[in-house]
């Protein structure tokens, strides 16, 4: 059954952030457009086999040529905020050298066409597009230098967006970057070494700490933090053993990187854990890594189970599911926020990725997707919970805004709010996009 979204809607501060998210490589295609250079994401799609449908990058949902209209289409929900990231090979083609005037000037159309909407830009620096030429040169994060790199291009725009933007992240999820680029291959650049995921984690984090230093230089307006993917970690059953999996889990998916920003330390269990395949971690790298972040955004989507045959599964048996596989359960995005509250001393936090993949149903021309609705409704009270706990939540992004291309799936995926047509391009909100946009122009008091 559904709430009224007037008692939902409640239960938020009146100057709750509410907002709608993507990334650059899952929407804007132009793979080749006004000098851009190719990202590690633009080659993996030509590795055969690496994405399911055997889909790239090269026209997503066309957002490069259609900013306009989807810039309309952000502003009819009536959200708050519009989060996004930046290319960085669009506006530096190479990753280190000259810039590439059109393709900053893009992100400045975007982000002046939220200001004018009254929508606040959420700017994330790094969704996992590297510069294929950093991955040729030296390895990507494999090398120290590439933290360097990426400062600089965080400096630059910073320089030309930090007066108008209002938040800027560094990364997204540098869990991902590591251990599904690194570690089992399944994202770019498609390495499997567990002996170097760790490292490449490490310059993540190091260029994270880089570029705090770098945009806080440039003299930005804008909050600036990071955003990490968490799942609160449980074991499969009361045994000592799937505890020990599920406490080595929890430490290798969301202390290595709250600890790293927020305790200025590795998690010493999982440093010994990882003996021979801990980091190379110089004088000074720790105190970097922890400067004070204005804000961290959570991207949460599903639990994790733990057991011996199967340390991290993102369902338990018998659970309802997405078309992912992953676990719906909202209490967890409860549990974690209090668990975070009571271990770590964060700063505001905004949930920057909530959402949920389902196979909508087209009726009389309308798509269906209640389950989405009821994900995300679910959820959001998740979060009043939490903040009625004392949680210091300021702001909730559905992922995603529209549908678009979901890295190894490819396009079989749909996580928008708003349907996009592959062959005409063509965006229908959903019945969910639908229920968001009343839950946002509710009048409150
Ligand atoms: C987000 O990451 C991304 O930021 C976004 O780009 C993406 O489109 C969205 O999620 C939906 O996928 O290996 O089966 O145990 C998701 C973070 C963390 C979710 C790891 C899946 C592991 C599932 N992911 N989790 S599994």
């Amino acid at each position: 059954e559904q709430l009224p979204v007037a008692e939902l809607r409640r239960r938020f501060a009146s100057d709750f952030v509410w907002g709608v998210a993507t990334s650059a490589f899952q929407i804007e295609g132009a793979a080749r457009a006004d000098g851009k250079g190719p990202s590690i994401w633009d080659d993996f799609c030509r590795v055969p086999g690496a994405i399911a449908d055997g889909g790239t990058g090269d026209v997503a949902c066309d957002h490069y040529h259609r900013l306009e209209s989807d810039l309309d289409l952000i502003a009819d929900l009536g959200v708050t905020a519009y989060r996004f990231s930046i290319c960085w090979p669009r506006v530096q083609p190479g990753g280190q050298g000259a810039y590439n005037e059109r393709g900053i000037e893009f992100y400045e159309r975007l982000v002046d066409g939220l200001l004018e909407r009254n929508i606040r830009p959420y700017a994330t620096l790094y969704h996992w597009d590297l510069p294929a030429e950093l991955q040729r040169l030296n390895g990507g994060w494999l090398a120290r230098d590439t933290a360097y790199r990426f400062a600089e291009y965080a400096e630059v725009i910073s320089r030309r967006l930090g007066d108008r933007v209002v938040s800027i992240a560094t990364h997204n999820e540098p869990w991902v970057s590591a251990v599904l680029g690194y570690e089992r291959g399944v994202f770019a650049p498609g390495v499997k070494d567990r002996r170097v995921a760790y490292q490449a984690s490490h310059h993540l984090l190091l260029s994270h700490g880089l570029a705090m230093q770098a945009i806080r230089a440039a003299g930005v307006r804008a909050d600036v933090g990071i955003v990490l993917n968490m799942s609160p970690v449980r074991p499969a059953t009361d045994s000592e053993l799937d505890a020990h999996h599920a406490r080595l889990e929890d430490g290798r998916l969301v202390r290595w990187y709250t600890d790293a920003v927020f305790k200025g330390q590795y998690p010493t269990d999982i440093v010994e854990h990882l003996g021979a395949d801990a980091p190379v971690v110089q004088a000074g790298d720790a105190g970097l890594i922890a400067q004070p972040c204005d804000f961290v955004g959570i991207n949460y989507y599903h639990p994790t189970v733990s057991s011996s045959s199967n340390p991290a599964s993102p369902a338990s048996s018998g659970a309802a599911v997405t078309d992912m596989g992953w676990e719906v359960a909202p209490r967890s995005l409860c549990d974690l926020l209090l668990r975070l509250k009571r271990d770590y001393q964060l700063p505001p936090i905004y949930i920057t990725e909530n959402g949920a993949a389902y196979r909508d149903q087209l009726v009389d021309g309308r798509i269906e997707d209640e389950q989405r609705r009821q994900y995300i409704e679910s959820h959001l009270l998740a979060v009043a919970e939490a903040i009625e706990h004392g949680v210091d939540v300021r702001g909730y992004f559905v992922w995603s805004l529209m549908d678009n291309f979901e890295w190894a799936e490819g396009y079989r995926k749909r996580f928008g709010i708003v349907h996009v047509d592959y062959a005409t391009l063509r965006r229908t909100l959903k019945r969910s996009g639908l229920w968001y946009r009343s839950l946002l122009k509710t009048a409150t008091v």
